[in-house]
């Protein structure tokens, strides 16, 4: 479908007003009224074709969203909607959207559904829970849900249920990185990349994988404060073409290049003496610790020369404390990805930029409050969730997907046979998709909320229509943008809800009433956005207004006076509760296994245009991302004898996929990479439905071993030419 007939088919026929100017209709309508009067209405809410949440304004017509603008006011996207969010009008009005409850009639996975009530339905998904926790006990079912304002909602609704078995997306991207800085730090850091005169980029491609305002931010550093950008990646990525120095770095060695780093800042003295003295804690034993890896050493690892990378660190240092090693976002590649991102922490906290202008930034308070309530006991219970420690330092809440699916397979050390998911899709986004389709066949009865049959829906037993973003009241978020902002926004509907979709908090207020736990959910989301802003009863106002509320606070200084949240009180270049807890307390580096004669490593990545497996079958995004490729280095197809363009055979240890080779400079020679979410096994996608190759068919699913995140980086392939 073109861009034109997708309009048509939706009945956005008026395509010229799409491209003409801003008008900001119902909310200016006095001063816009001077010049043209705007047909439209114009409607504040916040996009969520991502986790980055950018402040919009909805153009509606006749009851249809005609253009999503960008909120100017909104500073934490710096005024900006990126190619995605521009394009979310095409999620709503996606012909492909579930419309009705469905239940499955054939077989798992076959496809056959019947339409039945909204009142059928809710009776059926409590009544399945109830059976469950009879059963098996409420830590007998299982809850998932992806990121989105929503989903607290998830969680509350299986506390009082009583389960402790609620996974999010975070064990699939970024537990590892949060652990790493966490136990050096006391906390998660945001990154001033604005302020910043040397960023140091590895592992992560903020011009492709956007992270707002740190993508914008970057963008203007570079480009006007005068910042250097150095990126190692084993690809040539947008972020790599417009840094100052790219080295296509050998997967799996950044340890060794940190921890060389490291060497040369300590050896050379390059540090601020004060600043070691007064706030880090082991300087002595890292001191020691970093001796073997000289230059040299890790330029035998990572193949960059030792030259650069002691050039590399005296240019950090020098820029000091306005340097950073980035911190990044995913860090699910590789088993021993905590101890990787604890080098990347050890190296700013040499640096000194905690909290300093340019640095590494502490959280800020926005003043939104939670809402508590008091959970029923139940005595018939599980003591732990089932991933329970399994891995020595788990996040208590996040838990880790790949060993709850494991201990799921194996019952151990017991059952579970109900799964509620919302809003995520780990048929789609969890690696090795036969164990999660496996997962999925040992259930009794797996409810699935989205608003389209993606694959995890596929494969369910109840799939219910979600409201999307732009149909739903949603309770208030606070959001941290670096230097930016810290603010408050909320979602207000901009059109009525299509078909008959449901918000997931009306679902879950359905579930809880027939199963007694009524008490839990007997409220409004405008009486909950209350509770959430007593302490600044203006937001809400002020957020009509605005589309968004500004809490100023301290930006610098935070920790002014204040003692760190680790163990010795400061920051942990060794790490005390590491230690006692048999870990390493400062990163060891293992060189990574290379891949075996004619195979490659495979590695995730992202696109501008694509978010994961949700945007694959979006008809504006389809037209400027149709399908996958593999990306296969010159050299390499040439050995192989694989033209571009041609239809390889991808084989690894768990599955096998077939797609067109892209043969490209922009590789190393032995690493390939797809883009995510296509090769659905949903036939109701019908843009990503066998078109290209499933990635997750092929990953494996090791995991780091501190934390259980994915990783994602550690599958070799083989790939042939696929013979006519
Ligand atoms: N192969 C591979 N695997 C990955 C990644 C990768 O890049 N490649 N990335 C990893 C990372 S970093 C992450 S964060 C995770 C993300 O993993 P997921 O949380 O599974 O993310 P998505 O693939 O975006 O799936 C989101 C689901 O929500 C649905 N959805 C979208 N909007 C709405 C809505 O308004 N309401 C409801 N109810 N549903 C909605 C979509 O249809 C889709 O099914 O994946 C991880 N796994
Ligand atoms: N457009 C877009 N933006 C997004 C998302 C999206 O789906 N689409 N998703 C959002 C989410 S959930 C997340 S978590 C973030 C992710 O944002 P990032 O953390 O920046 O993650 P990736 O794009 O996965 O980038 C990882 C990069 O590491 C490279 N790499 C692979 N192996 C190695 C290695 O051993 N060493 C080094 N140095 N590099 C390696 C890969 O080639 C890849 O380019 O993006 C967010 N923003
Ligand atoms: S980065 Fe793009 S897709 Fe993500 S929330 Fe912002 S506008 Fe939406
Ligand atoms: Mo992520």
């Amino acid at each position: 479908m073109s861009r034109r007939d997708f309009f048509r088919a939706s009945g956005l026929v008026a395509a010229g007003a799409l491209g003409g100017p801003v008008l900001l209709g119902g909310l200016k309508k006095a001063h816009a009224a001077a010049v043209v009067e705007p047909a439209w209405d114009s409607r504040f809410s916040v996009c969520d074709i991502c986790f980055n949440k950018c402040g919009l304004i909805a153009h509606v017509e006749d009851g249809v969203v005609r253009k999503l603008d960008p909120n100017p006011k909104f500073l934490k996207s710096r005024g900006m909607l990126c190619a995605r969010g521009n394009a979310g009008i095409a999620q709503v009005y996606d012909p492909d959207r579930l419309k009705h409850p469905l239940l499955r009639k054939g077989a798992r996975g076959e496809g056959k559904w019947q339409r039945i009530p909204w009142d059928e339905a809710i009776d059926m998904a409590a009544q399945k829970m109830e059976e469950t926790r009879r059963k098996y006990t409420s830590c007998g079912q299982l809850f998932s849900a992806g990121t989105d304002l929503h989903s607290q909602f998830v969680g509350r609704f299986a506390e009082v249920y009583g389960s402790f078995n609620v996974t999010s997306h975070e064990s699939l991207c970024l537990v590892s990185g949060s652990r790493a800085f966490l136990d050096t730090f006391g906390e998660v850091p945001f990154a001033d990349v604005l302020n910043s005169k040397y960023v140091m980029m590895v592992g992560a491609n903020r011009f492709e994988a956007l992270v707002t305002p740190d993508s914008i931010d970057l963008m203007t550093a570079i480009r006007e404060n005068g910042c250097k950008l150095v990126t190692l990646d084993p690809r040539y990525t947008k972020t790599a073409a417009l840094s100052h120095e790219w080295y296509p770095v050998r997967p799996g060695t950044d340890m060794a290049f940190m921890l060389a780093l490291a060497h040369v800042i300590i050896n050379e003295q390059l540090f601020d003496p004060r600043w070691i003295e007064e706030k880090t804690y082991g300087m002595e034993q890292l001191t020691e610790h970093v001796q073997q890896y000289t230059p040299g050493f890790a330029s035998e690892q990572c193949g960059i020369p030792a030259e650069d990378i002691t050039r590399m660190a005296r240019e950090l240092a020098a820029a000091a404390p306005a340097a950073m090693v980035y911190p990044g976002r995913r860090t699910s590649d590789y088993e021993d990805s905590t101890q990787i991102r604890r080098s990347f922490a050890i190296v700013n906290g040499l640096l000194g930029n905690w909290d300093k202008p340019g640095g590494l930034l502490a959280a800020r308070q926005v003043g939104l409050k939670g809402v508590s309530y008091d959970a029923p006991w139940y005595d018939e219970n599980q003591e732990d969730r089932i991933d329970a420690e399994k891995v020595p330092m788990m996040f208590e809440h996040e838990g880790s997907f790949l060993v709850t699916r494991d201990s799921v397979l194996a019952d151990d050390p017991y059952p579970i046979r109900g799964w509620f998911i919302y809003k995520t899709n780990p048929m789609g986004t969890a690696p090795n998709r036969k164990k999660t389709m496996e997962m999925m066949n040992k259930m009794d009865f797996v409810t699935v909320v989205d608003i389209a049959m993606s694959d995890t829906a596929w494969m369910a037993d109840l799939v219910l229509p979600s409201q999307s973003y732009l149909e739903r009241t949603d309770p208030c978020s606070g959001l941290q943008g670096s230097v930016a902002c810290a603010c408050v926004v909320k979602r207000d509907p901009v059109i009525e809800p299509l078909y008959e979709s449901k918000p997931l908090f009306e679902i879950m207020k359905g579930i809880a009433g027939k199963m007694d736990l009524g008490e839990y959910f007997d409220f409004t989301i405008e009486e909950y956005r209350e509770k959430q802003t007593r302490d600044i009863p203006e937001a809400l106002g002020v957020m009509d207004r605005d589309g968004v509320y500004y809490n100023p606070s301290k930006v610098y200084g935070i920790y002014d006076g204040r003692i760190y949240k680790t163990l010795s009180k400061k920051v942990e270049l060794y790490n005390q509760r590491y230690e006692q807890m048999g870990l390493d307390p400062m990163p060891v580096y293992t060189p990574p296994v290379n891949p075996p004669k004619n195979q490659f490593r495979m590695v995730i990545g992202r696109n501008a245009m694509v978010t994961q497996t949700s945007t694959n079958n979006n008809a504006l995004l389809h037209e400027m991302v149709p399908t996958n490729t593999l990306w296969l280095n010159t050299e390499s197809a040439r050995e192989l004898g694989i033209a571009d363009g041609e239809l390889v055979e991808v084989t690894s240890p768990v599955g096998r996929q077939e797609l067109k080779a892209e043969v490209t400079d922009k590789i190393r020679s032995d690493t390939v990479f797809m883009l995510s979410g296509f090769n659905t096994l949903s036939t109701m996608q019908h843009l990503s439905h066998g078109n290209g190759a499933s990635i997750n068919e092929l990953l494996d699913d090791d995991y780091d071993v501190v934390t259980g995140n994915a990783s994602m980086h550690t599958t070799f392939v083989t790939v042939t030419r696929k013979v006519a």
